[in-house]
């Protein structure tokens, strides 16, 4: 990265220019010491500029199949709390830009309007192999956007692995995009995400599509009672959009700003407030150590690792020598 001024990037974050933010989530995603090092600093800084908030931002985080439509329904989102007078930041993260290399411009046309849009601020990132760390990354990025006084932060995910679970622990509410369909493939829905989500849009309600959504929304209303209540008694809403033609997307909005009501009332904000400091704390730290470990026995760690991989010791073996070894070191 050209050289750095950490000063000149946080005056320009206070003084929202985009250019500014830009700059410091790029640092943020550096792998390099030095940049890493640096990184530390500005989130502390950031930390104070987001604790300045008279009022915390509204977190939402966006999953489901690729091509159900996430990102043509974020611009029509975004371009609909722009017209409220509000701030809005997208963050996506896609495992699978990085093969394909034509996603990334794919969402800079389905998101022309927020890409132009001074108020709003788009930043596509590819998770490439690294998804755990590049869900800290995206942690620490919400986090400079809250700082930078977006009134809406949208993160968008595709529905694969494990980046759904990070994402749910980092927004306040988690939306679960779906496609009209039958019965079968909903039940081919991985339970888990039908667990994290806070609020379902049946997305492509429209043309030869509308009676199919219908029947596809009335399944997962029943799908969702199984589950019960959220915290609060809260039953997901599950309602059905067409982001093509922009129907559906304000009462989106008005489902995600109740849910947010909700939140704030019961007390729950708060509580994941305090959970997703715990959980970032815990991620840095396991960061460091391992890094620090690793660098540290890397000799070591070589050598068990052949052993392993020739299949002289097991796994738990190796591990356990080495704590041992490297324990007895002091
Ligand atoms: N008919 C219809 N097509 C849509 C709708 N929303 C998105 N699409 C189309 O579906 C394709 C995938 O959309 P995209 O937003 O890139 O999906 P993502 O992969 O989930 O981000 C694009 O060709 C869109 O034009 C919709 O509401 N109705
Ligand atoms: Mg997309």
């Amino acid at each position: 990265m050209a050289r750095f001024s950490i000063e000149a990037a946080l005056r320009g974050l206070a003084a929202r220019e985009r250019s500014a933010l830009s700059r410091i989530i790029t640092l943020l995603e550096s792998a390099r010491a030095d940049d890493r090092a640096a990184a530390e600093i500005v989130l502390e800084q950031v930390l104070a500029l987001r604790a300045k908030r008279e009022v915390p931002a509204i977190r939402l985080g966006i999953t489901g199949p690729p091509g159900v439509g996430k990102s043509t329904f974020i611009e029509a989102l975004g371009s609909h709390v722009l017209s409220l007078g509000l701030r809005v930041a997208v963050l996506a993260i896609d495992p699978t830009s990085q093969k394909t290399g034509g996603s990334i411009l794919g969402d800079k046309t389905r998101m022309a309007r927020l890409a132009v849009e001074p108020r709003a601020f788009v930043r596509p990132s590819s998770a490439g192999a690294h998804l755990g760390g590049v869900a800290a990354r995206t942690r620490e990025a919400v986090l400079v956007c809250e700082a930078f006084g977006f009134d809406l932060i949208i993160v968008e995910t595709v529905g694969v692995g494990q980046s759904e679970t990070d994402v749910a622990s980092m927004v306040d509410t988690f939306l679960l995009m779906a496609l009209p369909g039958s019965g079968d493939e909903l039940q081919g829905m991985k339970r888990g995400i039908m667990e994290l989500c806070d609020l379902v849009v049946v997305n492509k309600a429209d043309g030869d599509n509308v009676v199919r959504a219908r029947n596809t929304a009335s399944d997962l209303r029943s799908a969702l009672k199984l589950f019960g209540p959220r915290a609060a008694g809260f039953l997901p809403h599950v309602l059905l959009a067409s982001a093509a033609l922009g129907e559906g997307v304000a009462e989106t909005w008005g489902s995600v700003v109740s849910h947010q009501e909700l939140l704030a009332s019961t007390g729950e904000l708060l509580r994941k407030e305090r959970n997703e400091r715990r959980h970032f704390f815990r991620v840095l730290l396991l960061e460091k150590l391992s890094a620090s470990f690793e660098a540290a026995h890397r000799a070591a760690i070589q050598e068990l690792e052949l052993a392993v991989l020739e299949g002289r010791i097991t796994a738990s073996g190796a591990v356990a020598q080495l704590f041992a070894s490297t324990s007895a070191e002091g």
